[in-house]
């Protein structure tokens, strides 16, 4: 199988499927495909179906969309549990990952993945505070049933769709409550997340439409480095 991604530092919905092919150590291997510099769009356009990433080639099945990656993934290596083995655990999951995949839109606006960054202070809480509200809610809630580290226990696909949030309230030191603060530190803590995380440190390109300084107007485009 192969994954095709965005830059690691910022292509929070590659970060989703790639984590539960390396977590759960299935047989893959990752292509970035770049989110910026001259010709991108048309380059990402010619190999994936929406023009956008994570796309998961196996063999002759092309897959789209991060949520369907996974249902495949889970349905390809059902041993793997990478949906929790429980089925009330399991609708849980689904429903706290479609939540993530159509929502929690002011959060992203306002606080685009970028790990390598440390931003306190830039994003405007009023505009992120039902979002993390909710966050909050929904993270408390698994936790306290589960006992953690992870939403429901063991890591699953579920934490892996919220993986992104947890980079972003730490590169915008957004307010979190220690519950949160413990669960992103298990997310940070996860080896898989660990390679991800050291690989993107490792990229020299900036895409500006990503960095918030440039999206607040305080440095032009082009100017990062
Ligand atoms: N709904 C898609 C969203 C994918 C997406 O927006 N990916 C971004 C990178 S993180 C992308 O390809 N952006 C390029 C563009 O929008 O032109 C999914 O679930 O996979």
């Amino acid at each position: 199988m192969k994954l095709l991604i965005g830059n690691r530092n910022y292509s929070s919905w590659s970060l989703r499927p790639w984590l539960v092919l390396r977590h759960f150590d299935l047989p893959f291997e990752d292509e970035v495909l770049m989110l910026s510099g001259e010709g991108w769009r048309e380059a990402l356009a010619a190999r994936s179906p929406t023009g956008k990433v994570p796309v998961l080639i196996d063999d002759d099945i092309v897959v789209h969309e991060t949520l369907a990656i996974i249902e495949y993934l889970a349905d390809k290596y059902p041993e793997k549990q990478i949906w929790p083995a429980d089925r009330r655990d399991r609708a849980l999951a689904r429903s706290a990952a479609s939540e993530m995949h159509a929502g929690f839109t002011a959060l992203r606006g306002a606080a685009p993945m970028n790990l390598r960054a440390s931003h306190p202070g830039k994003v405007d809480l009023d505009a992120v505070r039902a979002d993390l509200h909710r966050i909050e809610q929904l993270w408390g809630e698994f936790l306290a049933r589960s006992g953690g580290p992870f939403l429901f226990g063991e890591f699953t696909a579920a934490d892996a769709m919220f993986a992104p949030v947890a980079t972003r309230i730490r590169t915008y030191a957004l307010p979190t409550s220690d519950t949160a603060s413990a669960y992103i530190e298990a997310i940070y803590g996860l080896p898989a997340f660990q390679n991800w995380l050291t690989q993107a440190l490792r990229e020299p390109w900036v895409v500006d439409d990503d960095e918030i300084d440039v999206i607040q107007g305080r440095v032009a485009p082009g100017t990062i480095v």
